[in-house]
């Protein structure tokens, strides 16, 4: 019945089934609905948990009473929904004093500010029991290199995300981080735009294993890149900690659509590669509905996203149990035991072996792998005719 349900793990953030509908050149087509009316209807739907945004849920200008106030109703809602929490985050991107960056502002009291601001979202998390923290660096990123920040900018970025490890494991609240990485938008280059990169810029943190990344299909797509191969390459590293789900059309300004809504055969190995890989975190979609919609459309939007991927979960278990399949899958693979062996786990013997061995070349360019027949049977069982 593709019915959502809490085992499922779906989550959906505040900002998502919340998005008003703004865009750079119109108004909001939509009025904000309540988070507390905003989780009892993803309850209804099935979903597990929300996310939020330090000020998703209390206003930046928010007074510590008011604070207080808002904590307690999100609490009983949470407790009336049985929704959990298990991600939080902060928002530095929206408020000005954040408009050339948060940690890599080349203003030292910007810096300072945004610490400020993240430790006490952490708080905040920690409160509701978070405990993936992601950082998603909007604004960290620039239009003119003129500025000559570039390698500073990477050094206070390391100096932030240091500061904040040590002060989770201070505070004891055991958060593990996720890195967000994104080409562009809002700024014309962010810093560490692909998982790539983010992989390459943890190795160079005082713990790296506290941190790892939380790729967004939408983003990596922006990029011109694969989101099956970055997820992949994610979990090789023992880095995916997280991942935000969407969809988004090549080269277009960022989109944020429901998942499957675009690219159906990447939502599939998406998919496939989060039920086969021992992925045991949130399946987080950070979308939203069209802005030509309504809030019945948010709705639909939401079911939308956990239908497609209980579908699309459902297409692996026939994928992974389909004879012609797995059968061309195993054509495809030439396996020669005595060549693996040598060819892994270096000896000078085996060297000398490689390299005196006799190879068929011509043979072995001949050789037809049987990808298109294997791909139109994927074609096949998606479009729902096998
Ligand atoms: C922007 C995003 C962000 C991040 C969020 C952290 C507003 O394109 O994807 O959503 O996901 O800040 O979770
Ligand atoms: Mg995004
Ligand atoms: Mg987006
Ligand atoms: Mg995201």
């Amino acid at each position: 019945s593709f019915q959502a349900t809490p085992a499922d793990k779906f989550t959906f953030g505040l900002w998502t089934v919340g998005n008003v509908g703004r865009d750079p050149f119109g108004e909001p087509t939509r009025t904000a609905i309540d988070p507390a009316a905003i989780l009892s209807k993803l309850a209804e739907l099935g979903a597990w948990g929300v996310n939020f945004h330090d000020n998703d849920l209390v206003p930046i200008d928010a007074s510590a009473s008011e604070r207080d106030a808002i904590v307690e109703g999100f609490r009983r809602a949470l407790q009336e929904t049985g929704l959990c929490v298990p991600m939080a985050t902060t928002n530095l991107f929206t408020d000005p004093a954040f408009k050339d960056g948060a940690f890599t502002s080349a203003d030292a009291r910007v810096r300072a500010y945004a610490l400020q601001k993240t430790m006490r979202a952490m708080d905040l998390g920690a409160e509701f029991g978070a405990k993936t923290y992601v950082f998603w660096g909007g604004r960290e990123g620039t239009e003119v290199d003129a500025g000559g920040k570039l390698l500073d900018a990477m050094s206070w970025f390391r100096d932030s995300l240091n500061f904040l490890a040590e002060y989770s494991e201070d505070q004891g609240y055991g958060y593990k981080f996720a890195l967000e990485p994104k080409p562009n938008e809002p700024r014309g280059d962010i810093f560490l735009p692909t998982v790539g990169s983010a992989l390459g810029f943890i190795a160079t943190l005082d713990k790296p294993q506290m941190f790892g990344v939380n790729p967004e299909f939408a983003h990596e797509t922006m990029a011109g890149l694969s989101f099956p191969h970055a997820i992949a390459q994610a979990i090789d590293a023992g880095k995916l900690f997280h991942v935000d789900l969407n969809d988004q059309k090549m080269g277009r300004f960022d989109q944020d659509l429901r998942f499957g809504a675009e690219n159906l055969k990447s939502a599939f190995f998406t998919v496939y590669l989060l039920e086969t890989s021992g992925y045991d975190g949130p399946r987080h979609f950070d979308a939203h509905a069209l802005r030509t919609e309504d809030e019945a459309g948010v709705w639909a939007f939401a079911r939308g996203c956990m239908r497609t991927y209980l579908v699309l979960k459902e297409k692996v278990r026939q994928f992974r149990e389909d004879a012609e399949i797995q059968a061309a899958i195993e054509a495809y693979r030439v396996r020669d035991a005595e060549l693996e062996g040598l060819s892994k786990g270096y000896s000078r013997d085996k060297a000398e072996a490689l390299k005196s061995r006799a190879f068929d070349r011509g043979e072995l360019g001949r050789r037809g792998p049987g990808l298109e027949h294997l791909d139109q049977l994927v074609t096949d069982l998606l479009l729902g005719v096998r």
